[in-house]
């Protein structure tokens, strides 16, 4: 292993700079306020953070609309406080991943705002325009947050795709000058010392060119992995990444896993790895996100079987559960109410313990639950707000407190909530109002009390960060599902030349009985998420108690 691939056994933490630390009393966090942070980040163990984006934008998807890629928004601070972020980040070991939005602007960036209005505009051909089919949007393709995918530009009679909100505008990949714009702003970050880059979307950039309706589906298969995007991908590779030895991280919609496999080929001409969300649909009824229903969990085994086993020595997969597009997994599969400490343990080494990065979102690691809002007023996502409309109010297709339960389990809000750092108020995220109510759990969990309690979330993430360093075989082994069939135990193998390591998950509250072949060999458990496991020897007959983990690991 190369230095370049540090991040083969590194641990990624995800910071969303808005909900992490106001270092003032706005009520909304700021880089001050991630490096007061710092050294409880270095005590986690993590290796590098990923920032959601902090340039300039009017947030209205939280700085997912970038208006200028070249400055910080001021309500995070300066470039000052970034340089010193980055500084103080680098002292301690600890690198910086920062998020690029390039499937889109906002409509507030200076490129768009030229090309409104103005066919002559030099920028105009930045963006996708199309001429009105009969009086109407030119195809049925579906925004990602609701309604039609084009918006009208009234002086010029033509439409303008956006494929997530209307103020967010595609760009158009097939001009050279996006590539071009694409590479010197990647430049400029790579400059200042960034360690790599999270690519947002990445897979949309490149639409089929005949803008055809879809008559079975909403249009993402005209544009997902689309014709050119391995073409640009190594394009922008060669030009940037390559030379600054970045790592990059794609984030992909919708994808699959043979284009992942040519996305994060291990030959540096892509991306260094995927972050894809199969195993995150395991709770949608009919592939439908906006419906209430349990999780799935032989299909939740089965998508994760098929990526472990698809992308090993093929590629490179990022582990996670948490991001600020996804619920709190202690309350999607796991159990906040009675067991929230336990079974944001086993959740966690359910992921850890497979091949590829791992990635703890903010709040993860003191185990966070969802904030369970009562009302529409709490919400502050678009995504959530216009489902609300379009589905209570336009088609009328669900009430609202049907609605209301299901955003308690769907909204993106749910990760969104200030992080709870102690008892005082607004969980000492603030000292002024938060932009987003705080749970009101945070008395009972917050990240002081986690650090206080020796058997915490907190100490257990700090040791599944350790793991991986120390034990090749949880970077290097091939995986297998044990017990593929069974309904309660996710139980896998990994395995290299010098060792097997059998990771054991009970993901339920009754107590489950196995039969597991581990006697008679040098077998000690590495892990579990109750105390008095660790002492013992592995037998070939094991009782899991509610939510229990077991990782043992046997040299061959
Ligand atoms: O998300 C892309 C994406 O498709 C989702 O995870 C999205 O939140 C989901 O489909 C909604 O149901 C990325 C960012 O992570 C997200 O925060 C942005 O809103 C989106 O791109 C647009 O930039």
């Amino acid at each position: 292993m190369t230095n370049s691939e540090w991040w083969r056994t590194a641990t990624v933490y995800q910071i969303y700079p808005k909900s992490f630390c106001d270092s003032g009393n706005k009520g909304t966090g700021d880089l001050q306020g991630i490096i007061s942070k710092l050294d409880y980040l270095q005590k986690l163990g993590v290796d590098a953070l990923w920032l959601t984006p902090v340039y300039k934008s009017p947030m209205i998807d939280n700085g997912y609309d970038i208006a200028d890629y070249y400055s910080i928004n001021p309500d995070f601070g300066t470039m000052t406080d970034f340089d010193e972020l980055l500084a103080q980040a680098k002292s301690r070991g600890i690198r910086i991943i920062m998020d690029i939005v390039v499937n889109h602007t906002s409509t507030e960036h200076h490129w768009f705002q030229s090309a409104l209005g103005n066919k002559e505009s030099e920028y105009r051909d930045y963006y996708i325009w199309k001429d009105p089919v009969d009086g109407k949007e030119p195809t049925n393709w579906q925004s990602k947050f609701g309604g039609n995918a084009w918006a009208l530009d009234e002086v010029t009679n033509q439409y303008y795709l956006h494929l997530f909100a209307k103020e967010q505008a595609d760009l158009n990949w097939e001009n050279p000058k996006v590539r071009q714009e694409v590479k010197e702003i990647i430049s400029f970050w790579a400059e200042k010392g960034i360690d790599g880059f999270r690519l947002d979307v990445i897979n949309l950039i490149s639409k089929q060119q005949e803008y055809l309706n879809d008559d079975i589906g909403d249009g993402r298969r005209f544009y997902t992995d689309g014709p050119k995007v391995h073409q640009y991908l190594q394009e922008i590779s060669q030009a940037v990444f390559q030379k600054y030895g970045s790592v990059t991280v794609g984030e992909m919609s919708s994808t699959t896993l043979e284009h992942c496999q040519q996305y994060s080929a291990q030959d540096g001409k892509e991306l260094s790895m995927v972050f894809n969300f199969h195993h995150l649909k395991a709770d949608y009824k009919d592939g439908d996100k906006w419906t209430k229903a349990p999780f799935d969990f032989l299909s939740l085994k089965s998508i994760f079987n098929h990526w472990q086993t698809g992308l090993n020595g093929n590629g490179w997969g990022a582990l996670f559960w948490c991001n600020h597009d996804q619920p709190r997994v202690v309350s999607r599969l796991g159990n906040d109410q009675e067991y929230r400490e336990l079974s944001a343990k086993m959740l966690a080494s359910s992921v850890h313990m497979m091949q590829g990065t791992p990635y703890i979102y903010q709040g993860e690691e003191i185990g966070m639950t969802n904030p369970h809002y009562t009302s529409i007023e709490q919400y502050r996502d678009l995504e959530s707000t216009n489902m609300f409309d379009i589905m209570v109010n336009q088609d009328q297709s669900v009430s609202e407190s049907e609605m209301l339960e299901i955003l308690d389990q769907k909204s993106r809000d749910n990760s969104r909530t200030p992080m709870q750092w102690n008892r005082s108020a607004n969980a000492g995220f603030s000292k002024g109002l938060p932009w987003i109510s705080v749970a009101d759990n945070y008395k009972e969990i917050n990240a002081q009390q986690a650090v206080e309690d020796k058997s915490s979330a907190f100490y257990f993430y700090q040791k599944l960060i350790q793991l991986r360093k120390n034990i090749d075989v949880i970077t290097t082994g091939n995986y297998k599902d044990l017990l593929p069939e069974h309904n309660e135990l996710f139980c896998y193998q990994r395995e290299n030349k010098t060792h097997r390591l059998i990771a054991i998950h009970n993901y339920y509250k009754n107590e489950v009985g196995l039969n597991l072949d581990v006697e008679g060999r040098d077998a000690e458990y590495i892990l579990s998420n109750y105390e008095d496991m660790e002492e013992e020897k592995p037998q070939s007959n094991l009782v899991l108690r509610p939510y229990e983990c077991r990782v043992i690991l046997i040299k061959k």
